[in-house]
């Protein structure tokens, strides 16, 4: 699906700013019609945000149900005569939209976007309301699952399998764009290297379109066309290219055209990074050369805003991940703002991909003990049609982020329970729709303790061993000595067993920033910095091991529990970005250039 986009065809706006917004306590909103006026008792609230930590107001903090917004909007009276598109970037974790009076778009899943055709809904220069109901509750058919319990008084609390908090809201942009009616659709870009000849394969989709003729130009980061060529699909050959890679965002413009007798009738840019992912044995190659991914699972996460999208935060944030040296991370567990991807485009920074199916495993809440006398895969819990709705969140996945350079591997799930049969059943139609929808990356899931080597019955479907570890925390809390040994007799034999790369994508210790003790104990500052060195050492004798990804880049919020101080600490950096000395720790092993993988830096 394309980015909105201006372009000498295209024109764009966007809705956010302050919106009327009205909790619906009582869940009356649907059936009274709510959209059909203004809303009642509206207050104000910000688009893009979560709704949940904007006002003081503990209620609306864990308010479990439906949400709405409401503002009004002119489509400009130059888009005359064009088709208009409203789009939402996403709607946590569901949502429907009506213009005026009529419903216009519906969408299941809080981190994709979606949009609707809302020409016959508009009148160009006259003032049109739209209202969205966002609903926020995790089912057995909603991805991530979850369960709404109804407790004695009535109040509903919701129960989840993940260990962070369910911000929820209109989280990213909306947009009101135009585009002329027989239009670019769509645009799939592969790239490849021919005997160091770079390749780019394309495909225009079109639409509403007659007898069109396509033009692609392929521009260098100087504005020199370095290759073009006519109709919808085809291949273009990029002598010496300067390839996009780790470290090294260069990137191509792809500019595609829409000829009719008339002249341009539309056109569309893509970036485009020429780069190779492979893997082979257990090593996994960008553009041919071993890669070492170094940096962190991460969240969409701040204070106030939640999970709502924010440039100025996502410019820093990678601004420390380029002071510390990473140069990767993963999207855990949902796919993030577009702009994120766009910005890691440009820094060369390196994305694992992962959708929103956290927590499918009834005997685990994201890391902590849980278990419930249900079982993960039944018809009552994770079942067919859960598996409709993850395999729509693959899809949709791929189809928003399969032209980002930066993207080198999806993955489908984090900690699934992934050591029975039941598992392989659910999980092998969804890597075959990831392998249909996107031939070209790599494919996982990401592996919790419970699932060994030798049990896991999802690994062999992957292309390489995702895990999350927490020896010397979870297990053997406080002993590193017996971490260190763990670690590694299991790694060892995840090498042995499978013979593909292994990236430890999750790995850490809650640290709460200021403790400091000469002894190294739990929760200090000094054991996060030893934990984390444990870790390394193991990681550095096992040549298998191509990837560390320390859990987390900061600390975030969760549900309250007794194991949760104020949210999660395993943050490298606190919430509001401050360094904890792990940071300084691992700003020397990632800058040090005798470490391992190519350097970001
Ligand atoms: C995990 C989960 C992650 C948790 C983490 C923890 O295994 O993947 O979502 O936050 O453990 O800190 O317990």
């Amino acid at each position: 699906m394309l980015r909105p986009q201006d372009t000498a065809t295209r024109e764009t706006k966007r809705l956010d700013g302050i919106w009327r917004f009205t909790p619906d306590a009582a869940g009356v909103g649907r059936s009274q019609g709510w959209w059909r006026a203004a809303l009642p008792d509206a207050r104000r609230m910000p688009v893009p945000s979560s709704f949940n930590d904007i006002l003081v107001d503990p209620k609306l903090h864990d308010h479990v149900g439906d949400v709405w917004y409401q503002r009004s909007f002119f489509v400009p009276r130059g888009w005359d005569g064009q088709r208009v598109v409203l789009r939402f970037d996403a709607a946590t974790h569901r949502a429907r939209v009506w213009v005026g009076d009529a419903l216009v778009a519906e969408h299941e899943g809080g981190y994709t976007p979606f949009e609707a055709d809302v020409t016959s809904s508009v009148t160009p220069g006259v003032e049109c309301r739209l209202t969205v109901v966002v609903n926020n509750e995790l089912t057995w058919q909603s991805i991530p699952p979850g369960v709404v319990e109804v407790l004695p008084d009535g109040t509903r609390r919701q129960r989840q399998y993940h260990d962070f908090f369910n911000y929820a809201g209109l989280h990213r942009s909306v947009w009101l764009y135009a585009t002329p009616r027989a239009r670019i659709d769509d645009l799939t870009v592969v790239t490849d290297l021919d005997e160091g000849t770079g390749v780019v394969r394309y495909e225009v989709a079109l639409a509403d379109a007659g007898a069109v003729v396509v033009h692609v130009r392929l521009r260098d980061a100087q504005g020199t066309v370095v290759a073009s060529a006519e109709g919808a699909d085809g291949a273009l050959r990029v002598p010496r290219p300067e390839l996009w890679g780790p470290g090294r965002g260069y990137l191509y413009q792809l500019a595609v055209e829409l000829f009719d007798d008339s002249g341009v009738i539309d056109s569309y840019t893509l970036p485009v990074g020429i780069r190779t992912v492979r893997v082979e044995g257990a090593r996994f190659l960008i553009n041919g050369e071993p890669f070492y991914f170094r940096g962190f699972g991460k969240h969409e996460d701040l204070n106030v805003h939640g999970r709502g999208h924010d440039d100025a935060a996502m410019v820093h944030d990678f601004s420390l991940l380029a002071w510390i040296g990473a140069n990767s991370f993963r999207t855990s567990h949902y796919p993030y703002a577009e702009e994120v991807l766009d910005h890691a485009d440009r820094e060369g920074v390196v994305v694992i991909d992962e959708t929103a199916a956290v927590g499918l495993n009834l005997g685990v809440g994201g890391g902590l003990f849980l278990g419930g006398p249900k079982t993960t895969y039944s018809e009552e819990t994770i079942s067919a049609a859960t598996q409709l709705v993850h395999r729509q969140a693959i899809e949709e996945l791929i189809a928003r982020d399969k032209n980002h350079p930066c993207v080198v591997l999806w993955s489908l799930a984090n900690e699934p329970e992934s050591h029975s049969e039941h598992a392989r059943a659910y999980f092998e139609p969804l890597f075959e729709a990831a392998r249909e929808a996107d031939p070209s990356r790599p494919v996982g899931f990401v592996n919790m303790m419970f699932a060994l080597p030798d049990t896991c019955t999802v690994t062999t479907l992957a292309d390489v061993v995702m895990i999350n570890r927490y020896y010397g925390w979870y297990v053997e809390p406080g002993d590193l000595a017996a971490a260190e040994r763990g670690l590694e007799a299991e790694l060892q034999a995840w090498a042995r067993t499978h013979g593909k790369p292994i990236i430890v994508t999750e790995y850490g210790a809650d640290t709460m920033s200021g403790l400091n003790s000469t002894d190294s104990s739990l929760w200090s500052e000094e054991y996060q910095v030893a934990l984390l060195e444990t870790y390394h050492r193991v990681f550095d004798r096992t040549e298998e091991v191509v990837g560390e990804h320390v859990w987390n880049f900061a600390d975030f919020a969760t549900r309250p529990s007794f194991l949760r101080v104020d949210g999660n600490k395993k943050g490298v950096f606190t919430r509001d970005r401050r360094p904890k000395m792990a940071a300084h720790d691992l700003r020397r092993r990632w800058r040090d250039p005798t470490s391992r993988g190519p350097s970001s830096a």
